[in-house]
């Protein structure tokens, strides 16, 4: 299948609005062509510096600019973060994601970080960091640190972001995924759903991540944890199919992408999650909290894991899984391939 960078908004509204079970199923099969099916790959999260954060982002309980019950913290010691990164292994973790409340990293933070990514790396674990924007030259040194991946989120349309934030711009964001790309690491960027944004940024967002040079490795899709105390506090529900929609068109639209089922997943029962990977996710966050919020214990996790036949660590694909796989898909071009009056449909009339 052909991999696009070339999508219109109104192409991923027409998407987003196709009969659930139809879009559920097209991204299905799109998951299959491209990933391990049954497979789910776990990161944990860590903040490394908490709050105080410059920047105004609306949804953020860390942001200096509104007052929330999350205390400062100044940034951790490399041992703490390093017994962090280990209880992560131990615990099943194949990913340390460490978070810096910052506009971004100084000059005199470097040295520390790149300690840090040694000692994580150390451990066999994959690394990634999120510490605002960088410059070119802060990328490259990064990336000859060895970190493998950076997150850095568009987190809505270019319409409706001055809504959310309005201390960096969009294209400050894109100089910085430009510049984690130019440096050779990989990019995690995605977005968040449900700060108010209507159904063209929703489809916005994605079409700018699958407009990309080179679509993200990993697109986490956040739902808005509401805060106490942030401006959004207040913000209304995310509708569910809505959401699993927006799973479905990102897989769809970018095929190898690892799409990761991100914050707000304390907000969904195990249904809701399940559906999630049927439309295509492929990794979560893993461990009882995300940055400073919630998110389901690991044991919850296992057991959601184990219901669904899910596993989490680096298995490879059993011939005899594979075969199955494409016997699936041959059943399924079959059937998609009938013509209408031949559907699946019995006519009483007959
Ligand atoms: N300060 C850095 C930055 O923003 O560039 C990195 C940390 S920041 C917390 C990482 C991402 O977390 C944000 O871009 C946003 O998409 C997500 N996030 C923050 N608060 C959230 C919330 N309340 N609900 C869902 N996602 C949130
Ligand atoms: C992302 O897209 N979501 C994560 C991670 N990247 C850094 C962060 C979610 C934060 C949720 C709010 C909090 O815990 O502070
Ligand atoms: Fe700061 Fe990141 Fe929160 Fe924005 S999302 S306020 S940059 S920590």
């Amino acid at each position: 299948m052909e991999v696009r960078h070339n999508w219109t908004v109104k192409e991923v509204r027409e998407l987003l609005e196709k009969p659930f079970m139809d879009l559920l199923f097209e991204a299905q099969l799109v998951h299959r062509e491209h990933h391990p099916h049954n497979y789910v790959q776990v990161s944990t999260l860590l903040s490394i510096k908490t709050g105080a954060c410059p920047e105004d982002c609306k949804y953020c309980p860390q942001s200096a600019h509104y007052s929330t019950d999350v205390e400062k913290e100044r940034l951790m010691e490399v041992e703490r973060v390093l017994d962090a990164a280990k209880k992560a292994k131990a615990a099943g973790s194949t990913r340390f994601c460490m978070g810096a409340a910052w506009k971004n990293p100084k000059e005199r933070d470097m040295p520390y970080i790149k300690q840090i990514i040694a000692g994580v790396k150390e451990q066999g674990l994959e690394t990634c960091m999120t510490l605002g924007m960088l410059t070119a030259q802060q990328a490259q040194e990064l990336a000859d640190a060895g970190l493998d991946y950076y997150n850095h989120n568009l987190d809505t349309s270019p319409e409706f972001y001055g809504k959310i934030i309005t201390t960096r711009t969009y294209q400050d964001r894109l100089d910085t995924l430009s510049h984690i790309r130019d440096a050779g690491m990989k990019i995690c960027s995605g977005g968040i759903i449900g700060m108010g944004e209507n159904a063209n940024d929703r489809a916005g967002l994605l079409t700018e991540l699958a407009n990309l040079p080179v679509h993200p490795e990993s697109v986490p899709i956040n739902m808005l944890v509401k805060v106490k105390g942030t401006p959004l506090e207040n913000a209304e529900d995310v509708e569910p199919f809505d959401f699993i929609r927006l799973i479905a068109a990102a897989r769809i639209m970018m095929p190898a992408s690892a799409v990761r089922l991100s914050a707000g997943r304390e907000n969904m029962n195990e249904q809701m999650q399940a559906l999630c990977f049927m439309a295509g996710a492929n990794s979560i966050f893993y461990g009882c909290k995300l940055l400073t919020t919630p998110n389901p214990s690991e044991d919850a996790d296992m057991l959601l894991f184990d219901k669904l036949g899910i596993n989490h660590q680096h298995v490879a694909q059993k011939p005899d899984e594979i075969e199955e796989s494409k016997l699936l898909d041959r059943v399924v071009e079959n059937v998609v391939s009938r013509p209408q009056k031949d559907d699946l449909f019995y006519d009483a009339s007959l």
